[in-house]
């Protein structure tokens, strides 16, 4: 009785074992999986701190599609990377992108196209195909959505 009683514990023990393996790594595995979005959602809440690396005489904001923190980077990346952009910062809840450039060395169209080719729509061109389906998963945005709200 006794030894059976202590053969059942044991098995209960391992069973606890496995279990919190599991448990432990659905843990890990969730973590991982929220550290990215957190990642991304963290950003959301920074203002862009580019240094002024050109003389900025324009500002423009239009609509651009996308849904989180890590499109808020390709977006603003993708603007940013523009010769004469000074600085450009996209609204997650407007999914609006403001810019300030110098419109002796860039125009409007070429932000526009930057920002399309980096997978997102804006308001006059659409996000390039091949770079939306390249996006995380949590990126890829409704290509019917509202955009520069207010
Ligand atoms: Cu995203």
């Amino acid at each position: 009785m006794n030894f059976l009683k202590k053969n059942n514990e044991q098995k209960m023990i391992k069973m606890n074992n496995v279990s919190k393996k599991v448990i432990f790594s659905a843990a890990v595995i969730m973590a991982i999986g929220l550290t990215s979005c957190k990642n991304g959602a963290k950003q959301e809440n920074e203002t862009t701190t580019e240094v002024s690396k050109e003389m900025a005489n324009a500002d423009i904001s239009f609509g651009v599609r996308g849904n989180c923190g890590m499109c808020k980077n390709t977006i603003e990346k993708a603007a940013n990377a523009v010769d004469g952009v000074d600085k450009a910062t996209w609204d997650v809840d407007k999914k609006k992108i403001d810019v300030s450039f110098n419109d002796t060395k860039t125009d409007a169209m070429a932000i526009h196209n930057a920002v399309a080719s980096s997978g997102y729509d804006t308001e006059k061109v659409s996000g390039d195909l091949e770079a939306y389906d390249g996006l995380p998963g949590c990126c890829k945005y409704d290509h019917e959505m509202v955009m520069n709200k207010e």
